[in-house]
């Protein structure tokens, strides 16, 4: 015991030794953890300071994204997308509700950052719903889920998606699983006659990202996997891996890994737009649909060995990398072997309508990094990092000759995917790589069955990889984004005078009540601490529809707006207005409140709803008392 003790003070003397020495180098640094020193010192930011970097990370099946910063590792926020999100009202108020169309989830695996000449631009982010073939996307402005496109006509789920172009033209998907198309009674034993797969191309509008549809292409009914675009030379190319080109329909552990190559396939996305606005798509569940049995030149395929899964093109844009999980190595295509193969139309058959060229055609090398090789990322120094999902460990080699493993770290355990900072585009800036864990084991506290999922920070930084920090999170991120800080520039209120919503009011003496037969609309403003009208009259039967108006124009002042005994709650932030509608079920009483902290006064910024007998007189047109309107514009007019 004593011992023990003596320990445990030796080792608190160390620590406070290390705090100091730690703070002394930390000045200077800005607080964004240092680029020498311990681990400890480079993850450290100080209180108060900011991270280099903003981290997105899928959520997995939890269907949402986590914002981490980084090098601190720090979980800032999590952004609602496919599932609703009671804290904020997230498919909660009547906006973001039609936006989920019903769904309460989605399987989140791949957020796409929006590009401008390959490089991240800090627009938008899209991610994908891979069960649901959707896709989304946020504003980087506000962080909010502005438009979720689909379900995607004819797709079964999106899994290779959404891995936009360089210039964010489009966000792919590809259907993960084979079906009929147009899907309609089929036995499974035809699943290699009547089944196809389909590529999706999705056009993203410049100005405002809206999406919408602009091709899709039929393909055979292999599962499609991943994608990566083309950029530089490459640029104008999709590319895409798949499995199970055994075309097997049940026990696909097995049968799915008979063939020695599968494929990738190559989509001249600039091609397949030209085809269908030249008319040559036939119309199948309303969307255009190409066969390349009929319009040749959109689609190649060439061979990849061992059913491969992740597909990255390097920042150059000369090579295609995709690995083989069943192999020990990463297949390093050439673009330019492949494009002159296409020129040279030297095929070696064709697979329903699609070319195929000769694996011996296109490779440049074969890059032995070890055993599982899933996903690879890119530095700013020519490395490339190839994630090992069998051997725990991330693989660093060189993209080029002498084309060889220069070093290796651990991971704890399992690593899916990877992240580098700005890994994937033109410019990645070398700094960090997150390693996405699937499995945490013994990393952390035990919190019974449900682990928390691991993510690794490295330091790409040195001549080796440095693991430099563990941190939980909750499930499950597959892949992520990393991107500079100083590039996204979030408002931190809405600009009162842009809020143009038809429900919005912006003075006291506009807020009312007003009925037509049994809807009822309540024009209502939040601000410190009062919402107005706070008395709110209508009768058993109403369908309510409270538009609440936030007047605060300060960071942070954000009411919420939550109705008792009811599953109505949102959070209305500083110049926002928000609908949500309430059913007036039983006469009586109903209170409600500002269920967000927000002021000294937040405990009393609450009202009553008085629901009368059905068919009592009630007014047309509800107006607070004046003598309140006047008190609340005295109020605001203080500020
Ligand atoms: S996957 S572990 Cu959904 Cu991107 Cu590769
Ligand atoms: Cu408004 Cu609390």
């Amino acid at each position: 015991m004593k011992t023990r003790n003596l320990g445990r003070a030796v080792a608190i003397a160390a620590l406070v030794g290390a705090v100091a020495a730690m703070v002394g180098c930390m000045a200077g640094t800005g607080g964004r953890g240092a680029a020498s020193g311990s681990a400890a010192q480079k993850v450290y930011v100080k209180p108060g300071e900011h991270d280099a970097y903003y981290g997105f990370l899928s959520g997995g099946h939890h269907g949402n994204i986590y914002v981490y910063g980084f090098p601190s590792c720090r979980h800032i926020t999590t952004i609602p997308v496919f599932t609703p999100e009671p804290a904020v009202g997230y498919g909660y108020d009547e906006e973001s509700k039609e936006m989920l169309g019903g769904r309460t989830w989605g399987d989140a695996h791949h957020p796409g950052m929006s590009e401008t000449n390959g490089d991240y631009d800090g627009r938008w982010l899209f991610i994908n719903d891979m069960v649901g073939a959707r896709i989304a996307r946020i504003d980087l402005k506000d962080f909010k889920t502005k438009q979720i496109f689909g379900p995607i006509p004819n797709l079964s789920a999106a899994h290779a998606c959404p891995f936009p172009t360089p210039n964010t033209e489009y966000v792919f998907a590809a259907s993960r699983f084979a079906v009929p198309v147009p899907n309609r009674p089929a036995k499974v034993e035809d699943f290699a006659t009547e089944f196809r797969g389909i590529v999706a191309g999705v056009k993203v509008d410049p100005k405002d990202g809206t999406m919408s549809l602009g091709f899709e292409i039929l393909m055979p009914p292999f599962d499609w996997d991943l994608s990566d675009a083309g950029k530089g030379p490459s640029e104008g190319w999709q590319f895409f891996t798949c499995y199970n080109s055994e075309m097997a329909h049940d026990s696909l552990e097995i049968k799915a890994s008979q063939n020695e190559m599968d494929y990738i396939a190559a989509v001249d996305w600039r091609a397949a737009q030209k085809a269908v606005d030249e008319g040559r798509a036939t119309t199948i569940g309303g969307a255009p649909v190409l066969d390349p049995e009929k319009v040749p030149g959109i689609v190649y395929l060439f061979p990849v060995p061992k059913s491969p899964h992740g597909v990255d093109v390097n920042p150059s844009g000369e090579y295609v990398c995709a690995s083989g999980k069943l192999q020990a190595e990463v297949s390093v295509y050439s673009f330019a072997k492949f494009k002159a193969a296409v020129d040279a139309k030297k095929f070696d058959g064709v697979v329903m309508g699609i070319p195929k060229l000769r694996f011996d055609d296109v490779i440049e090398a074969k890059v032995p990094v070890g055993l599982g090789p899933l996903h690879t990322q890119f530095d700013d120094k020519g490395f490339a990092y190839t994630s090992l999902f069998l051997d725990s460990q991330i693989a660093k080699w060189k993209v080029g000759p002498p084309w060889n493993v220069t070093d290796k770290i651990d991971v704890y355990y399992s690593i899916g995917h990877l992240m580098a900072s700005e890994g994937d585009t033109r410019h990645p800036t070398g700094d960090y790589v997150v390693a996405l864990d699937k499995l945490s084991k013994d990393r952390y506290l035990n919190v019974g069955p449900t682990h928390p999922e691991a993510a690794q920070l490295i330091d790409l930084r040195g001549p080796k990889m440095e693991l430099l920090q563990d941190f939980p999170t909750y499930l499950e991120p597959h892949y992520a984004q990393m991107i500079r800080a100083e590039k996204l520039k979030p408002i931190t209120v809405y600009p009162l005078e842009e809020n143009t919503k038809p429900g919005a009011i912006k003075r006291a003496e506009d807020a009312r009540i007003e009925r037509k037969g049994s809807r009822v609309d309540v024009y209502m403003l939040a601000v410190r601490t009062h919402f107005t009208p706070d008395v709110v009259r209508v009768n058993e039967g109403d369908d309510v529809y409270f538009h609440v108006t936030n007047l605060e124009q300060d960071d942070d002042i954000a009411h919420g707006f939550g109705i008792l005994w009811s599953n109505c709650n949102m959070q209305v932030e500083p110049g926002e207005t928000k609908t949500m509608h309430w059913k007036a079920e039983k006469a009586g009483i109903t209170p409600f409140y500002c269920s967000n902290f927000c002021s000294a006064l937040h405990q009393e910024m609450q009202g009553l709803i008085e629901v009368r007998p059905k068919g009592s007189p009630v007014a047309a047109v509800q107006r607070p008392d004046p003598k309140q309107v006047a008190e609340i514009e005295a109020a605001i007019a203080q500020r």
